[in-house]
C-alpha cells in the first residue's frame, strides 16, 4: 500500500509510450460501443472505467462481470452492435476473464484492449493492445498498488487527447505520498477504532467503482460488515442501519457534492461517525473528519488519490482484529475453474 506511487510513476510511463496506439483505438470508428469485464476487484475497476470511457468518448460503454459476459452474452451485447472489449485483469489468468474474452473474440468482430500487470499473461495473447503495468505487481492476495496502478492508466489513456492535463497528472505520485504522510495516522485511529463495527462507504458516478473497491478491501482483509452504495441510495433504505457503531466514508464527487455532503450530515445526525474524502476543504461543521486532496484535478483524473488511505483503514481494522491482511480467509491470488 505504501509503494504505490512508484507504480503510478510507472502506468503513466506505460500510457505515455503507447500514445498513439491508445488515440487511434479511441477513435477508431470499428466498434459502436464497450464492453468493460473484469472478476472481484478488477469488475470493481471495470466499474469505475466504464463510465469514465462514456463521459471522456462519449461512446456507451458498461462495466460487467466476465462471468456474466461469458454466460449471459445476450443480456449484455445488443444483436447488431459491434462492441470492443476492455478486460481488466491484475493476473491476466482468471478463468472466467480468460473464457468470456475467448468468446468475445469467436463471436464479435471487435478490438480487444486488456490491462494488468504481468506481461506473460494468457490475456496479453489475447489482447491487441495490452497495457501492462509491471510495477503494479504485488505479493498481497488482496488488490491494493496493482488496482490503483490500472485505474491510474485507464484515467491517463482517457486523458491523453489533452497534453496539459496529462502532465499535471504526473503530479499524481507526489501527491499519493503526501496524502499518506498526512493522513496516516487518522486512517489508522479509525481502523482500530473497535467501537466502530460496520462500514458503508458511499461513491457516486466515477467513484462508486472506487467506493465498492475499498468495501471489499475492508471485507476481505479484515472481515468486517462492509457494504458500497450511491450516495443517495443509501437514504433508500440501508441508512437503517446506521448507529453509533457505525462510520459512513463519502468519496465525494465534484458535481454532486453538496447533495453528497447533505447524505453525510443526515447520517452524522443519526449517530455515525463520518469520513469525506473530497478534492476542496470541508468544514468540521459538515462531517467529523475530511481527507482533503487539494490537487487540482478533476475527478476523471485523480481517482487513485481516494485509495491508499482507505486501503490502509482496511489494513489497521484486520490488524486489529488479529487478521493476517495478506492471507485473507478463503482467497487466493488467481481463481481458476
Ligand atoms: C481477480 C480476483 C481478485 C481478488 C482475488 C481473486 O483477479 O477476483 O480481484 O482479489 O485475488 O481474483 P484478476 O483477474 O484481477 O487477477
Amino acid at each position: 500500500i505504501l509503494t504505490q506511487s512508484a507504480a503510478w510513476q510507472a502506468a503513466l510511463e506505460v500510457v505515455e509510450s503507447k500514445r498513439d496506439t491508445i488515440q487511434a483505438y479511441w477513435r477508431a470508428d470499428q466498434y459502436s460501443d464497450i464492453v468493460v469485464t473484469g472478476c472481484g476487484s478488477t469488475y470493481y475497476l471495470s466499474q469505475a472505467v466504464a463510465p469514465l470511457l462514456q463521459k471522456q468518448l462519449g461512446v456507451r460503454a458498461r462495466a460487467v462481470p466476465a462471468s456474466e459476459l461469458l454466460f449471459f452474452p445476450e443480456t449484455v451485447v445488443v444483436p447488431g452492435s459491434h462492441p470492443m472489449l476492455l478486460a481488466i485483469s491484475r493476473s491476466g489468468h482468471t478463468t472466467e476473464t480468460i473464457r468470456a474474452t475467448q468468446a468475445f473474440k469467436r463471436q464479435h468482430r471487435g478490438p480487444v484492449i486488456t490491462i494488468g500487470c504481468y506481461p506473460e499473461a494468457e490475456l496479453v495473447g489475447l489482447s491487441d493492445l495490452a497495457l501492462v503495468i509491471h510495477e503494479g505487481q504485488e505479493q498481497s492476495v488482496v488488490q491494493t498498488r496493482s488496482f490503483s496502478a490500472m485505474l491510474l492508466a485507464a484515467q491517463a489513456a482517457t486523458a491523453l487527447e489533452d497534453a496539459s492535463l496529462f502532465e499535471r497528472m504526473r503530479a499524481l505520485p507526489d501527491l499519493g505520498e503526501q496524502l499518506i504522510a498526512t493522513y496516516h495516522d487518522l486512517v489508522k485511529r479509525l481502523g482500530e477504532d473497535r467501537h466502530i463495527n460496520r462500514f458503508y462507504f458511499l461513491g457516486s458516478g466515477l467513484q462508486y467503482g472506487l467506493a465498492s473497491e475499498i468495501n471489499l478491501k475492508m471485507k476481505e482483509m479484515s472481515l468486517s460488515i462492509s457494504e458500497a452504495f450511491h450516495f443517495m441510495e443509501f437514504r433508500h433504505g440501508p441508512m437503517s442501519m446506521v448507529n453509533e457503531q457505525t462510520l459512513v466514508v463519502g468519496l465525494l464527487s465534484d458535481t454532486a457534492r453538496d447533495y453528497e455532503l447533505a447524505v453525510l450530515r443526515q447520517m452524522r445526525a443519526l449517530g455515525a461517525q463520518t469520513l469525506a474524502l473530497s478534492e476542496q476543504d470541508v468544514s468540521a461543521a459538515e462531517v467529523n473528519q475530511a481527507i482533503v486532496f487539494n490537487s487540482g484535478l478533476p475527478e476523471e483524473n485523480r481517482g487513485v488519490l481516494y485509495l491508499p488511505l482507505l486501503q490502509l483503514m482496511g489494513y489497521y481494522r484486520a490488524r486489529a482484529n488479529g487478521q493476517t491482511p495478506d492471507a485473507p480467509h478463503n482467497l487466493t491470488a488467481v481463481v481458476v475453474l
